[in-house]
């Protein structure tokens, strides 16, 4: 007892104070709450019920939402740190417990600290490729999402007369004053060093980035190589490789390379938007999906399963639905900015659509499934 009393006399300095913490607790509620919405749109573009058609249009809406999802999380970090130092003697509140309802206020803030900590450290691990944990990223992150969000909700309801003292009231102390600045200057700072992957004009700044929109392949990025995935035959060997349409078609097709490169070419401005928050707008030239499906007497209201040459991994396919085949700018690639993509960028053809997470722009396509 004498113990904690000593420790919680020696937080002392002037910049803390109810304000302060209520300020920082608002920018992270707007903070959180942009997170909380951008995640659920990616999750639910990535993974969507079978009822739901999202469309294709706009066709960066996936790149901005997913941008700010990235790059705010990665600004939150100075501030949740800020929020952490400024409530920090409150945990060493006597006594600790006051009744039944503090216990369960404190769980709820154990409950929405942890949380925050878990998806900003799991977040910035993903977005640097580094798979240290042994459960599922996406699952985990997903969850979390909800738990830390209605962890928020409650801590809000029960912080609301503190918020609303210090809301719209001027912080007065100078230091305080210079304090809050210092903290949205990191914010900010944050933000400049990783927007770059994604606005490619700043891509200079972008030092914090694990990756730059114009290194790679083709002055492209590439997430999984043609030597990872293990695409060998169709490169070696291009006149063994057909692409295939099947399924609720009332003529299948089974094309050569020579074949597709005959057929009526396009040529399109599309983005790659990665889930890990780069993106990068390149020119494609290839055939129309739906030309394609039209060909093979597809039903304008079918499904498509695109299927990549790739044996395993669990990007070598995804679902295409009617807005986006149906889609004059979604393509078979068979060219990016202009040249043959090499087998990194998915040789001989990808898929490459409007409004669409990079994981579903599925490479080294082989089939399209109709059903
Ligand atoms: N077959 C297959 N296609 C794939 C992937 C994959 O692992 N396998 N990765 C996807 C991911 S995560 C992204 S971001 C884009 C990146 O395309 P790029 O490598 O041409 O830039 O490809 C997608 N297409
Ligand atoms: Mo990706």
């Amino acid at each position: 007892m004498i113990f904690i009393q000593t420790l919680s006399a020696r937080f002392t300095s002037r910049l803390r104070s109810e304000q302060v913490s209520a300020r920082l607790g608002m920018w992270l509620g707007i903070s959180f709450t942009l997170a909380f919405a951008t995640g659920l749109f990616s999750h639910f573009t990535q993974h969507p019920p079978t009822w739901l058609l999202w469309p294709s249009r706009p066709v960066n809406l996936y790149r901005v939402t997913q941008g700010l999802h990235v790059i705010g999380g990665i600004a939150t970090v100075p501030l949740l740190l800020a929020k952490l130092w400024a409530v920090y003697p409150k945990l060493w509140q006597w006594p600790p417990l006051r009744s039944a309802g503090h216990a369960a206020e404190r769980l709820f803030v154990l409950l929405l600290v942890a949380g925050a900590l878990f998806q900003l450290v799991t977040g910035l691990m993903n977005i640097a490729y580094d798979y240290a944990w042994p459960f599922g990223f996406i699952q985990a992150h997903y969850w979390t999402a909800f738990i830390v969000y209605g962890a928020l909700v409650v801590h809000v309801v029960n912080e609301w007369a503190k918020l609303r003292r210090h809301l719209w009231t001027r912080v007065q102390d100078p230091d305080r004053r210079r304090f809050l600045y210092a903290i949205a200057a990191a914010c900010g700072v944050a933000a400049l060093v990783t927007v770059g992957e994604t606005v490619a004009p700043l891509d200079r700044l972008a030092v914090l980035a694990p990756r730059n929109p114009r290194i790679g392949s083709q002055g492209v990025p590439v997430n999984r190589s043609a030597l990872a995935a293990g695409i060998t035959e169709a490169i070696s060997d291009p006149g063994s490789y057909r692409l295939v349409v099947m399924g609720a078609v009332r003529t299948p097709l089974s094309l050569t390379y020579a074949d597709l490169v005959r057929l009526p070419q396009h040529t399109v401005s599309l983005p790659i938007s990665c889930v890990e928050g780069w993106s990068v707008e390149c020119e494609w030239t290839g055939i129309r999906l739906r030309d394609l499906i039209a060909q093979a007497g597809g039903s304008p209201e079918a499904f498509l399963t695109v299927e990549s040459l790739e044996q395993s991994g669990y990007y070598r396919s995804s679902e295409v639905r009617p807005p986006h085949w149906n889609d004059p700018l979604t393509l078979l690639a068979l060219k990016i900015n202009g040249r043959t993509l090499d087998a990194d960028h998915g040789y001989p053809v990808r898929l490459i659509a409007p409004n669409r997470p990079g994981v579903m722009q599925t490479k080294w396509v082989t089939r399209v499934r109709v059903s």
